[in-house]
């Protein structure tokens, strides 16, 4: 995209709506514009950063043997009556009337919605297990949305669900998902816990959040030193296979030996059993929500299947949750510096961004235009008539994995400037080197759509 043409609005002064950095940065890197409390319109340079989540959430998922599909936001209310949630839920609940006087909600996550899908066409044990999933919008009328896009009252999150003819098979499916779940935060540059955590109105026991360690984080956490030292999924992501339950075990005891848990479910008792020196206490934003609530949506709507000899039962449930909205400002919490944002490469809006130093020059102008036809769509190409450091100070600041900068004495050389953005190195580094190394280099890296 050539920046002229785009509409990247960028702000040099610190808004003063935004209590933390995330926040500040959607907003000065013109990624997102609050509409009404709560709620936020994507513009482009941030909507390209949700996709690229999306698109890791959906392999992944897809990965797992989950299949996709799409429900609705808006609900009806007799589906929530049938469960027992309409009015458990309360105030969190956006209610619609629509004009026959009919009563209808905003989908605030989709247990009942799913569960009747399922029970209008799935009669035997034979077509288990299932699990489904979508990407669809939420809406949850928070009492204090704050943050930004981290606690808003609309936002996008993955839920899926699974179905299963008995407790083992449940358990199979729950431990499936908490291995794609690492491996999809594991791609965005994250290291994520799995903390045994509660579960509030969704039910069930088993229940663990996925928690980002960041100060500003709305979670208190504990947890063993241990989850600092290993790298769980390191000696490849194709340690563990989904389809061998002796796999996904060992890596359910991998992932559950040491101490992890959120206040909710912080016990002390276990927690003194922990070495001192080995106790770790802080912040942290949940980015995932997974839990099984056994035969609770089943057994209150009726939804039963058939067993091999021919008696009806209930399928054991599960639901598992992304922020994928909130990750965008998980990963700035986790991933900047004090020029801007430090995207990693699998999200990043653009995979570089090109900056011609004298706009008008014949030189700088050819050598542009042939990084920017190698790169295509892919590249954020700032042909402003501007000066230099305005061009760096944005570059900086929408945090673009790669910047390939080209001046006028470099253009004529055949030469251009090639920096990688790290956390902490925003002034420096361009390493003069031809245009093919430079683009050889940012092709190298490979978790890029095509
Ligand atoms: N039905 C279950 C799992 S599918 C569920 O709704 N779980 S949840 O309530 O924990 O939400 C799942 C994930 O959505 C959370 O881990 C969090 O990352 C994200 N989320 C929840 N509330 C908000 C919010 N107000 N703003 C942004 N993201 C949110």
């Amino acid at each position: 995209m050539r920046l002229t043409q785009g509409f990247i609005p960028t702000i040099k002064e610190t808004p003063n709506e935004a209590q933390i950095t995330s926040h500040r940065l959607m907003l000065r890197a013109g990624l997102v514009r609050q509409t009404s409390a709560g709620i936020y319109a994507w513009l482009p340079l941030g909507l390209r950063v949700l996709r690229n989540i999306e698109r890791i959430v959906r392999e992944e998922q897809d990965a797992s043997g989950a299949q996709e599909l799409l429900m609705p936001t808006i609900q009806p209310a007799e589906l929530w009556r049938e469960s027992g949630r309409y009015d458990d839920y309360g105030a969190e609940m956006l209610r619609i009337r629509d004009r026959h006087e009919r009563d209808m909600l905003y989908g605030p996550t989709n247990e009942e919605m799913i569960t009747d899908l399922f029970r209008q066409s799935v009669r035997s044990y034979r077509e288990l297990p299932k699990i489904f999933y979508h990407i669809q919008w939420k809406f949850r009328d928070e009492v204090r949305p704050r943050f930004g896009v981290m606690r808003g009252r609309e936002f996008l999150m993955k839920d899926a669900y699974s179905f299963d003819l008995d407790h083992a098979g449940a358990v199979i499916s729950y431990r499936k998902m908490m291995l794609a779940y690492m491996r999809t935060f594991r791609r965005m540059g994250l290291k994520a816990i799995p903390m045994v955590a509660d579960t509030g109105p969704i039910g069930g026991d088993l229940s663990h959040e996925f928690i980002i360690l960041a100060p500003t984080g709305e979670s208190q956490v504990f947890y063993d030193a241990a989850f600092e030292e290993i790298d769980y999924l390191s000696e490849g992501a194709g340690g563990f296979s989904h389809d061998s339950p002796a796999d996904l075990e060992r890596f359910f005891q991998e992932m559950t030996s040491y101490y992890a848990a959120t206040d909710e479910k912080h016990d002390t008792a276990k927690w003194d059993q922990v070495a001192p020196e080995r106790r770790r206490e802080g912040r942290g934003i949940e980015v995932g929500h997974i839990f099984n609530f056994g035969t609770k949506y089943t057994k209150s709507m009726n939804t039963t299947v058939t067993t091999p000899d021919g008696k009806p039962v209930f399928p054991e449930m599960g639901s598992y949750g992304i922020g994928v909205s909130r990750l965008v400002g998980a990963v700035i919490e986790a991933s900047h510096d004090d020029a801007g944002i430090v995207w990693p490469d699998s999200i990043a809006p653009f995979r570089a961004a090109i900056l011609n130093l004298k706009v008008g020059d014949a030189a700088c102008d050819a050598l542009c235009a042939r990084l920017y036809e190698a790169l295509g769509a892919d590249a954020l190409y700032d042909d402003r008539d501007d000066r230099a450091g305005v061009k760096f100070n944005d570059a900086d600041l929408m945090g673009h994995p790669w910047q390939l900068v080209v001046g006028p004495r470099g253009a004529v050389a055949g030469k251009v400037e090639l920096k990688r953005r790290v956390v902490g190195m925003s002034g420096g580094d361009r390493v003069e080197v031809s245009p093919e190394d430079a683009l050889a280099q940012i092709f190298a890296n490979s978790d890029r759509r095509a």
